[in-house]
């Protein structure tokens, strides 16, 4: 969640008992070692760092995170075989996201701590496979723990996360709507007032595909894909985009990645009290299902 999850969310999901992730992003090498240190400030528990593998920036940035100890990696948007071994020799535990049971299976081979199962009803760069069939064919093939993720907003979605095999679940979506999110109000209030066919998925064309609400920015992007245009048309348009709708709100011409799980969410409210709720609500399923009995 470049430009969203910063060391304020981070440190406060893992002062409340999550695993608080920093978001990489395109940060340079000095500003991802500013949000791991003010993270270190907010928390003494255990924090994350995403390297996000389409940046230019993942070499500098895996210096920082093996140089100030970070506890977990996780990578996003592709294969992170050539650096699992540098973060796992200096300590770091490596989680990547996998959106296919192959790459999962290479991943375990290779030394990955844990995967993330991540579902097309994510936000952002997704993959093919909806999270009910990715989680459930992923937990089948591996035997590290799988952490579900991809329309994962309350309690609901722990427990079926819990039964397809997971051992925990990630989200990205419903930590926006969190007071300690920095994000801009309005996209916070684009999440609060959509439902869940509000999001749209551009980029198929170019094999980037995006899923982000939809917007002046997503039409356009669509007309220049339906046009024919190559990746570099659709970054001129898009560049800047995410910065556009977390900083400064722009609802128009800013990439408002969401995930489909953004039409359960209804409220804003701080992360421990977000935590708190979900395991309330998952335990409250748990025990209305323990009671169901074969007729
Ligand atoms: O990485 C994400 N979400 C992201 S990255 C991002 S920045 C961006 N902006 C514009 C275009 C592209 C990226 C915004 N949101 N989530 C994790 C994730 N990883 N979802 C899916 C995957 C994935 C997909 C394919 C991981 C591995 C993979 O492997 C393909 C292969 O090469 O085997």
């Amino acid at each position: 969640m470049a430009w969203i999850s910063d060391n304020g969310l981070a440190g406060a999901v893992s002062n409340a008992g999550g695993l608080g992730i920093i978001a990489g992003g395109s940060l340079s090498a000095e500003e991802l070692q500013t949000e791991i240190r003010r993270t270190k400030e907010i928390t003494s528990k255990p924090f994350g760092v995403n390297i996000m593998l389409l940046s230019q920036n993942i070499e500098d940035q895996i210096e920082v995170v093996c140089r100030e100890k970070v506890p977990v990696v996780t990578t996003g948007a592709g294969s992170p075989s050539r650096i699992i071994e540098r973060l796992k020799s200096s300590g770091t535990k490596v989680i990547p996201v996998v959106a296919s049971t192959a790459l999962a299976r290479r991943l375990e081979k290779q030394g990955a701590d844990a995967v993330i199962a991540e579902g097309m009803e994510a936000g952002g760069h997704i993959g093919k496979v909806t999270t009910m069939v990715l989680v459930a064919a992923v937990a089948s093939v591996v035997k590290i723990p799988v952490i579900a993720a991809g329309g994962i907003a309350d309690g609901r979605g722990l427990v079926a996360a819990l039964a397809l095999g997971a051992s925990g679940i990630q989200m990205g979506t419903r930590f926006i709507c969190t007071t300690e999110c920095s994000a801009h109000h309005n996209y916070k209030e684009r999440v609060l007032s959509s439902n869940e066919l509000d999001t749209v998925v551009t980029g198929i064309s170019t094999g980037h595909p995006v899923r982000a609400f939809r917007n002046k920015l997503t039409r356009k992007i669509e007309e220049l894909e339906r046009q024919g245009n190559g990746v570099e048309a659709i970054e001129r348009v898009a560049i800047g985009g995410l910065k556009r709708a977390a900083r400064e709100g722009d609802l128009n011409f800013g990439s408002l990645m969401a995930g489909q799980s953004s039409g359960l969410i209804r409220d804003i409210k701080s992360v421990s009290e977000l935590l708190e709720e979900i395991i309330g609500e998952a335990e409250e399923v748990i025990e209305v299902l323990g009671g169901i009995k074969r007729w």
